[in-house]
């Protein structure tokens, strides 16, 4: 039996990484603007990969604000947190509050459901670059990282990929750095993120939610922090709409 169980899980990841050596998008970091995006883009039909550094998918939104585990949404985002089974309940005026374990959790749930896979404990580690194009990710394990060990990655393949990591962006990041490009960016570089100011914060992240070069996008505070956007803490609506914009946009490109 014991091998029976050891076999099985092995056959299953290992049916499972394989097909996704290559992928229609590869999304790095599983917060809520790439869940929303994966699950958008597997019933457009696309073949998602998401790679999570962590254990436990769902990036910033378990904590909710400061640990107290609500977040608060604005009205026009009640369709999306509909779609995905969510409850919520009004705070007066414009806002809406919702437990963030049980956002967490349905986010994660509905994109997998939608067909996207997910690889946690997985840092991607830089990207793949070919004839002026951003065309896949390089990944190692998590702890492999923390270790500080000194072992080769694996490469995944993709015609998109989506910079989901939150505030440090560190795809776009690596991307400039590494293969020197100017990215779709009034300074052409990383501009930085500015700090908390919730209304500009929330517009910014989805202005900001675009294509940085062939093959490269960024979403929610990955795109803010690249594009030079303000802070907006515990309120989500601008993460739900980003995810679902850049979706939009890699199903555009990818025609
Ligand atoms: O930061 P995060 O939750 O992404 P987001 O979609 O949402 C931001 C909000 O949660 C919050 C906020 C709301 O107003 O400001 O911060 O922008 O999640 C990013 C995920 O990416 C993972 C990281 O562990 C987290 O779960 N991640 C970061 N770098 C890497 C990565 C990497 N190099 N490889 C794999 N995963």
């Amino acid at each position: 039996m014991e091998e029976k169980i050891s076999r099985s899980i092995l056959n299953g990841y290992f049916r499972k990484l394989t097909d996704c050596l290559s992928v229609d998008v590869a999304i790095v970091g599983a917060g809520p603007s790439g869940l929303i995006a994966a699950q958008k883009l597997a019933i457009g039909g696309k073949k998602v990969a998401i790679f999570e550094r962590k254990l436990a998918p769902g990036g910033g939104v378990w904590g909710g604000g400061m640990l107290f585990n609500e977040l608060v949404v604005q009205e026009n985002v009640l369709p999306i947190l509909e779609e995905f089974g969510i409850c919520y309940e009004s705070a007066g005026d414009e806002f809406y509050t919702a437990d963030s374990v049980e956002t967490a959790s349905s986010l994660i749930y509905h994109a997998l459901k939608a067909g996207a896979k997910l690889f946690n404990s997985i840092t991607v580690e830089d990207i793949l670059f070919k004839a002026g194009r951003v065309c896949g990710i390089v990944i190692n394990w998590t702890p492999v990282h923390h270790m500080g060990l000194h072992v080769d990655p694996l490469v995944i393949s993709a015609d998109a990929v989506l910079d989901g990591t939150g505030h440090p962006s560190e795809v776009v990041a690596l991307a400039c750095r590494k293969a020197g490009i100017e990215i779709n960016t009034p300074t052409g570089g990383v501009m930085g993120e500015k700090p908390m100011w919730m209304e500009c914060g929330e517009i910014s992240t989805v202005e900001n939610t675009k294509r940085l070069y062939p093959g490269l996008y960024a979403s929610g505070m990955a795109a803010n922090n690249v594009s030079g956007g303000f802070r907006m803490g515990p309120i989500f609506g601008g993460m739900f709409l980003s995810g679902k914009k850049v979706a939009d946009l890699i199903m555009e490109d990818l025609l």
